[in-house]
Order: structure tokens, then sequence, then C-alpha cells
């Protein structure tokens, strides 16, 4: 039998979808989850996403780098924000990250009875298809959203992995999310930055001045790392297969 595919458009929506036999492919691609591919090929060791800035705090005495943000800005007193940009160093390598963002590492709390979490965003969007390709599980390309509703954004590389997989899966008969993202994807295709020039979040971002960071975010295959969730923490698959 074919394996499926299919979008959830929010974290609100998850409870309709039977993850315990798929593999949960968390998406916010403005920023967290795009943030965190940049982090693993820089080569932090691990990332624990949790909800609250006290908790990721609480992980500095343990030997963690803390990261918080909220309202798109890093939270005072952090060693790291949600720019992808901010990742770009050689001081995350081997080190172990606590990290709060205000969507993307709630989605991946929610997503936490899945059979296996994975991390996709443009920024490793092949080397995510071809591993998805080669398991044996269904898969729910879980969108972050903005606090519960939906976002263009994520819904886009929802779209682009279906639209990629589509030909080794089959889709739910009983629901339209995964087509809808696939022509969505398919209509912003020549130019997502254009596409999503009234979107909320570009919007929300541009008054931040950090139109960079959407332009970098929308940028396919920076890297080959597929992060994935073992325990508590956020692993790089290529590493952990290499051990
Ligand atoms: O919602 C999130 O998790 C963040 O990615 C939002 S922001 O891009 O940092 O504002």
């Amino acid at each position: 039998m074919k394996k499926t595919i299919d979008v959830c458009f929010s974290p609100a929506l998850f409870h309709l979808y039977d993850v315990t036999d798929s593999i949960v492919v968390v998406i916010d691609v403005l920023r967290a989850t795009s943030s965190m591919c940049v982090a693993f090929h820089h080569g932090v060791k691990s990332i624990v996403p949790v909800a609250t800035v006290a908790e990721s705090l609480s992980y500095r005495d343990k030997g963690f780098l803390v990261g918080a943000e909220r309202k798109g800005e890093m939270v005072e007193g952090f060693d790291l924000g949600n720019s992808p940009f901010s990742y770009m160093t050689d001081l995350i390598r081997d080190r172990n990250v606590a990290l709060t963002t205000t969507n993307g590492t709630q989605a991946i709390q929610t997503a936490k009875n899945a059979r296996q979490i994975a991390i996709g965003s443009f920024l490793n969007i092949t080397a995510l298809c071809n591993w998805l390709n080669t398991q044996d599980s269904n898969v729910i390309l879980l969108c972050s959203g903005w606090k519960n509703a939906f976002n263009f954004e994520d819904t886009l590389f929802a779209g682009a992995v279906v639209k990629r997989l589509l030909p080794h899966f089959s889709l739910n008969d009983h629901r339209d999310a995964a087509l809808a993202a696939m022509h969505l994807f398919e209509l912003a295709n020549n130019d997502l930055y254009a596409f999503l020039e009234r979107s909320s979040h570009r919007k929300r971002l541009e008054k931040l001045h950090i139109e960079d960071d959407v332009e970098f975010c929308l940028k396919e295959d920076y890297t080959d790392v597929i992060p994935v969730m073992v325990g508590d923490a956020i692993y790089n698959l290529n590493v952990l297969q290499s051990i």
C-alpha cells in the first residue's frame, strides 16, 4: 500500500490527525525551523525546544546556550534569538541549545506523540524529501502558523513538499489540505518572496527591519541536515547515523 501524505494547517487542528504511525514534519519557515536547520548546519549538537522563556533560561545552569524569541525579537539576557543569521557562528559548534519561540517550538511540543518528528524548511527541502521517500511511514506536514491560525509561508512549504512527494505517496481521500497547499505553492512558485508581500508575518518582520531573514528563509537547499527529535531534544540525523 502507498504511504500517505497530509497537511495540517495549524496546531489547533492537529488533534484531528492520527500521528502514531506518521512522521510529523514541523514547519515554521519564518523563522524557527529555518534557524534550526542553520544551527545544525553550523554544528550545534542539540536543540531542546521549550514552551516558555523561563524554561529556556533554566537550561543555562546545565551548560546550555539559551535562546528565546518573543514578538520577533531576542529576549533580553539570552544568548540567541531566532534569526537564522545569528546561528551562522562557530560559537554554537558542539553546544546544546535550549530555545523557545512564539509558535515553532510550541508546534514541536504539539507533535510529541508522533512516531517521529522531523524539522523542515526550504533550507533543507531536498534532503528532507529524499529522506521521507526512503522511510516506511506516512507523513504529516504540520504548519506552525501564527498563534494557532493559518499562515501562508508554512503552507507554501508544505505544498512544495507535497508536490515533490506526490508521485510516491497518496493523498488522504477525506481531506483537501494537501491539495490546497500544493495548489497555493504552484500559484506562488515563481516568486515566493513577492507572493508573501502582503502576508502577515512578512509585514511583522518588515516592521523589525529584518526582510533579509525572510529572503534567506525562502532559499532552497542551504543545507542537507535533517533535524529529528530524539527524546526531548532535536539532533542532526546525519550525525546520529555516523556515530
Ligand atoms: O513563531 C515563531 O516561532 C517564530 O519563528 C516567530 S519569529 O519569526 O521569530 O517572529
